[in-house]
């Protein structure tokens, strides 16, 4: 499945009521995410598929693939573009066996061996950070800009850069070889996020990323 890494919007509802949660990812999504993954960490899965659905209502309306992190279940239930898994997740071998070649996996990578693993593994795409600190609630650790320019030359998929960037930031990212920027609070925390993902994506374009 073709997909576009540009602005990846990463989902956060704990500081949202469901009516802003929603309101919001419709905004940014006609600002311009290219991708949208839905991230919930507290919900039970009867909630999580409840809420997947309406976002995924959303998505389709904007022909944005939406990716389910962790949960195969909820991806399969909502027949999402495919999931995001982490390094403590199911691991991407068995989330491709579950979804087969037609879904689109992600995994977290923070060095050039587990980059490697990933793509060996079937990965599609993976996510490298930390860049700087994050205030999402996330367990991670930071990753140099050098060691994500180095898992970009090391495997053929594409890479996209995450934690705790906004417009401000990521210059530090200029020149690099990620196809894209993943962001939470800078769209999600927004009090106008169709503005915040329009001027984050021209940022984005701006760092005139390599490669795709
Ligand atoms: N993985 C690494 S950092 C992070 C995730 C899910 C959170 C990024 O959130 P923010 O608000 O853009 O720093
Ligand atoms: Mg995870």
């Amino acid at each position: 499945m073709k997909f576009d890494l540009t602005l990846y919007l990463v989902t956060d509802s704990t500081y949202h009521t469901e009516e802003s949660f929603l309101w919001t990812i419709e905004e940014a999504c006609k600002g311009g995410v290219t991708l949208l993954q839905i991230r919930e960490k507290e919900r039970s899965g009867r909630d999580y598929l409840a809420l997947a659905r309406k976002v995924k209502e959303i998505t389709v309306r904007y022909d944005i693939p939406l990716i389910v992190d962790d949960r195969i279940d909820i991806a399969l239930a909502v027949d999402a573009a495919g999931v995001h898994v982490g390094r403590s997740d199911i691991p991407v071998c068995e989330a491709r066996r579950l979804l087969g070649s037609g879904k689109i996996v992600g995994a977290t990578a923070k060095t050039v061996e587990q980059a490697k693993e990933a793509f060996a593994e079937g990965a599609d795409y993976l996510g490298v950070g930390a860049i700087y600190p994050t205030t999402t609630k996330v367990i991670t650790v930071l990753t140099e800009v050098s060691t994500l320019n180095a898992i970009c030359k090391a495997v053929p998929i594409p890479a996209v850069a995450i934690g705790g960037l906004n417009k401000e930031n990521m210059d530090i990212l200029k020149g690099g070889c990620m196809s894209g920027v993943a962001v939470v609070s800078a769209i999600m925390k927004a009090t106008e996020p169709r503005l915040a993902a329009e001027e984050l994506k021209k940022k984005i374009q701006s760092l005139r990323m390599a490669k795709d």
